[in-house]
């Protein structure tokens, strides 16, 4: 630190000027001033609040303003992916299908799910993820640039200040919670039992609150900071923002040469995630993203989201004793396995795509239509929405409800078959659901039972 770095600011008071008279005790409020305003008049302690402390030559306005204005593009697509990526999960229809308490008015934009496109969810939640995962070192970098600002003194001069100064606060701490529970979701494997789908959820309106403040009022001047070019302007001045160093180092980088690194660790992390998102060969090259089961090779040879094991299904649950129950209307029909086998069969082609942005290429399933088993009780045209249940005992998805535009789209099946091989336990055996556009999540393996106009 230089030596210039604790000079008062010029018409700070000296402490000799104040108070020489007894004069009657200020009231609280004036008190609180007078410490701030000494406080202010000291200058910021020795350390990071000084601005001669951040010696970068790089930090200015234009660098700030490129990562800012990236960003501002890449969160305005996780936000709306993610939104999408609620609707999806078909939250307005049952309780079950969603896990966030209270979620109210924050649903306000919920709409029916389409079937088509039947790789919507694929796109969606793939970009979802892989976005996030790559936008990660333009985060930082915006967050290093504008290290001297956040650190500025005094911390708050006024209450304006105080609060934009609040809205920094749940601008940054909102981008870490929001950028570290979506990768360690990923990473681990939903290590928030339950719970990450409501923290991400609620912890994004909040995020996008602050975010949507920060921008209104930083937009122009980072417009106009791209426009000027990138030739520094003079620290201490208005358009510095701030965040020009008063004494900059010798550059060992230049500012674009700085982005392009940035963008270079951006490509290094698409590399190694997006393959998880087209799935099959491409598998391989997702370094990064969690490889999970061994899917194996063969027919059934694609990822697995959580192994027959794992979730408790027990041999004697889907062995001969297995019944497929089909309730609705007041009716029931329980069927074995070879009476489901007996009913007419039909293909389609169609992906898994997890909420975790993993997801397959095209699988060929074979099955009975949904609109079959729900005619099996007397249900029309008008096929009502079904409720999903399968022999797992509890977990957040051994159940799901399915919309009406779901069960009446003909590539909806009850599979029984997948790639032209019998299911395997681990992809749900003896029967799963598989549904063109909708997350993973909905596609309920090792199913028992389907209750037709079920409201749950
Ligand atoms: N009963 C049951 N069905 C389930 C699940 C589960 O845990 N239990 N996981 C779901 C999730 S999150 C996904 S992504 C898909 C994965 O299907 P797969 O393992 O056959 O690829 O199954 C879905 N069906
Ligand atoms: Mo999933």
């Amino acid at each position: 630190m230089g030596a210039g770095d604790g000079e008062r600011p010029p018409g700070a008071a000296t402490p000799a000027a104040a108070g020489k008279k007894a004069v009657p005790r200020p009231k609280r409020g004036a008190r609180l001033r007078t410490a701030l305003d000494s406080a202010v008049a000291a200058g910021p302690p020795p350390g990071p609040a000084r601005p001669g402390f951040w010696r970068s030559p790089l930090r200015g306005p234009w660098l700030t303003a490129v990562f800012g204005l990236i960003l501002l593009v890449g969160i305005t697509v996780l936000f709306v992916t993610g939104l999408l990526s609620y609707i999806a999960y078909n939250p307005d229809l049952a309780a079950l299908n969603d896990q966030t308490p209270d979620k109210g008015w924050l649903g306000f934009y919920l709409f029916a799910w389409p079937t088509s496109p039947y790789w919507l969810y694929r796109l969606t939640q793939g970009v979802h993820v892989v976005l996030g995962i790559v936008l990660v070192p333009v985060l930082l970098a915006k967050l290093w640039s504008v290290i001297p600002k956040l650190l500025e003194w005094p911390p708050v001069r006024s209450a304006g200040h105080g609060i934009e100064r609040l809205s920094l606060l749940l601008l940054v701490g909102g981008a870490g919670f929001e950028f570290v529970t979506g990768i360690l979701n990923v990473q681990l494997h939903y290590i928030f039992p339950g719970s990450f789908y409501t923290l991400h959820f609620y912890g994004a309106w909040v995020f996008i609150g602050a975010f949507v403040v920060h921008v209104t009022f930083r937009l122009p001047r980072a417009i106009r900071a791209v426009r000027a070019g990138h030739a520094q302007p003079e620290a201490g001045s208005d358009e510095a923002a701030g965040l020009v160093s008063p004494r900059p180092a010798e550059p060992t980088i230049s500012r674009r040469g700085a982005v392009g690194m940035v963008g270079l660790g951006s490509l290094a992390l698409l590399v190694v995630t997006a393959g998880q998102s087209i799935g099959g060969w491409w598998r391989q090259t997702a370094l990064l993203a969690p490889h999970g089961q061994e899917p194996g090779s063969g027919p059934n040879g694609f990822q697995i989201n959580k192994t027959a094991a794992s979730v408790g299904i027990r041999a004697s649950d889907i062995g001969p004793a297995w019944r497929l129950t089909v309730r609705g209307a007041g009716r029931q029909v329980v069927l074995t396995r070879e009476e489901v086998l007996a009913m007419k069969q039909y293909e389609a082609a169609l992906p898994i795509a997890c909420v975790e942005g993993w997801s397959t290429p095209d699988q060929l399933w074979s099955g009975v239509r949904l609109t079959d088993l729900a005619a099996l009780v007397g249900q029309g045209r008008d096929t009502p929405r079904v409720l999903v249940e399968s022999v797992q005992r509890g977990g957040s998805f051994s159940s799901v409800v399915l919309r009406d535009n779901q069960v009446r789209d003909h590539r909806s099946l009850l599979a029984v078959r997948v790639n032209g091989a019998v299911l395997s336990p681990d992809h749900g055996y003896p029967a799963r659901v598989i549904v063109p556009g909708a997350p993973g999540v909905n596609n309920t393996k090792w199913v028992t039972r389907l209750t037709f106009g079920e409201p749950a």
